[in-house]
């Protein structure tokens, strides 16, 4: 079958070949949060910050442990190239505050990330589930004990971050991600950007390896609870990141439903080196569902490969459900990314440029539909053999599920 794949392909100018070998060195990070509901490592029982999970699946991951094992079982079921995202709540082991995290507490998780054979680890500082968040601010907070402890927790990160760099050899995405913002009609609007602002301009003045450590910024439009006003926006953000150059990182669910991260991604390529991606799936809002095959996730992935962007794109998954089986909460989505890959590398791209460059748009909208029906599926299967690895995933997660996870509660 894949050998008449191949054909069919080729009959359109697509070496199929040449797409699995491409598809297996595009990284995707693929997010600790998954396992545990965004609850962390160091102290925090509740999820804050305008973000919630939803469901009560029996099997959390309780501690450092039982998410290492349900990582490692996770991960051996996903075929390609994978790094770990971690957040600076899963610091392992740590007696002091975040303003004070150092490599040392994420030691042993560069130990498990090498153990696993993984590209590198991303970094975000986890600005939500502390108490240290006064009135579910941070980094625009009025009161300069506060701004001041998250400034501090931000710098500590790039520290950590460069660590987690130099360990692996490829660079770290740092992420930076605050809820802050109003429920209600705010009174004043522009300050607590100033107060952000002056706070990531601190942030930055820690002198860091720019190799090593992309430092993005990920805007947002409203977060439960915070439906009026948002800190930091999508024009503050990419602004901030243009004058400081750094970078933006695009989350999927952050936006107003008719605007599309696919049509984001070029636009910020003419003018960054490097574009980061949180890639989730939206349902009427930033609900962070698994991550499925949909036209919006085939759409994304056609504009990092046919842009040639797959090294300027850091694709790093963002989802939590609670409601089913987290391990192939996780499967499933990063199985999702991957196969939108493997779609866009098998696409016929500079057939399909010339017809829009040469005005045939009939003929542009034939091909684009016909190309829809040729018969992924049976590449796919095909690189899933090659990576050792079958296309049914479910019967493995729920032997794990009996053995191991009906234990924990
Ligand atoms: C929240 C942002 C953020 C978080 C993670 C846990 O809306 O998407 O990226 O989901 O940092
Ligand atoms: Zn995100």
């Amino acid at each position: 079958m894949y050998e008449q794949a191949k054909k069919l392909y080729a009959n359109y100018g697509v070496d199929t070949e040449k797409a699995i070998q491409t598809l297996k060195t595009i990284p995707v990070s693929i997010h600790c949060w998954q396992g545990d509901d965004v609850i962390g490592l160091d102290g925090s029982d509740s999820l804050s910050g305008g973000i919630q999970t939803t469901g009560n699946y029996p099997g959390r991951a309780r501690n450092f442990e039982e998410l290492k094992a349900d990582i490692k079982k996770a991960f051996s079921l996903m075929p390609g190239k994978k790094r770990l995202n971690l957040h600076a709540s899963y610091a392992v082991g740590a007696t002091v505050d975040r303003d004070k995290y150092e490599p040392k507490h994420f030691a042993p998780w560069v130990e498990f990330a090498k153990q696993l054979k993984l590209d590198g680890i991303d970094f975000n500082p986890t600005m939500f589930g502390h108490p240290m968040m006064k009135d579910g601010l941070s980094l625009s907070s009025p009161d300069e004990a506060t701004r001041k402890f998250w400034v501090e927790h931000c710098k500590a990160c790039i520290r950590i971050s460069e660590y987690f760099a130099t360990e692996f050899g490829t660079p770290t995405v740092m992420n930076i991600w605050i809820p802050d913002g109003y429920k209600d009609v705010p009174a004043d609007r522009l300050s607590p950007r100033l107060r952000l602002k002056k706070s990531l301009d601190e942030i930055l003045s820690v002198k860091y390896d720019k190799k090593k450590v992309i430092v993005a910024v990920e805007s947002k439009v409203f977060g439960i609870g915070v439906e009026s006003y948002t800190v930091g926006s999508n024009e503050f953000y990419q602004n901030y990141a243009a004058k400081n150059d750094i970078c933006c990182l695009l989350d999927n669910g952050h936006y107003h439903p008719l605007e599309y991260v696919s049509d984001k991604i070029p636009s910020l390529l003419a003018f960054y080196d490097t574009v980061a991606l949180h890639v989730t799936r939206g349902v009427r809002w930033d609900s962070d569902h698994v991550v499925l095959l949909e036209d919006e996730l085939k759409e994304i992935a056609k504009e990092i490969v046919r842009n040639d962007a797959t090294d300027k794109v850091k694709i790093a998954l963002d989802y939590f459900d609670a409601s089913i089986n987290r391990l192939s909460a996780w499967v499933t989505g990063q199985r999702a990314m991957q196969k939108a890959l493997l779609f866009a590398l098998l696409i016929p791209h500079d057939k399909l440029k010339k017809l829009q460059d040469n005005s045939e748009f009939t003929e542009l909208m034939v091909m684009q539909e016909e190309i829809k029906d040729l018969p992924l599926g049976i590449v796919w299967n095909e690189y899933l053999k090659r990576e050792g690895l079958a296309e049914s995933y479910l019967p493995e997660i729920t032997t794990y599920e009996k053995q191991i996870l009906k234990e924990r509660n």
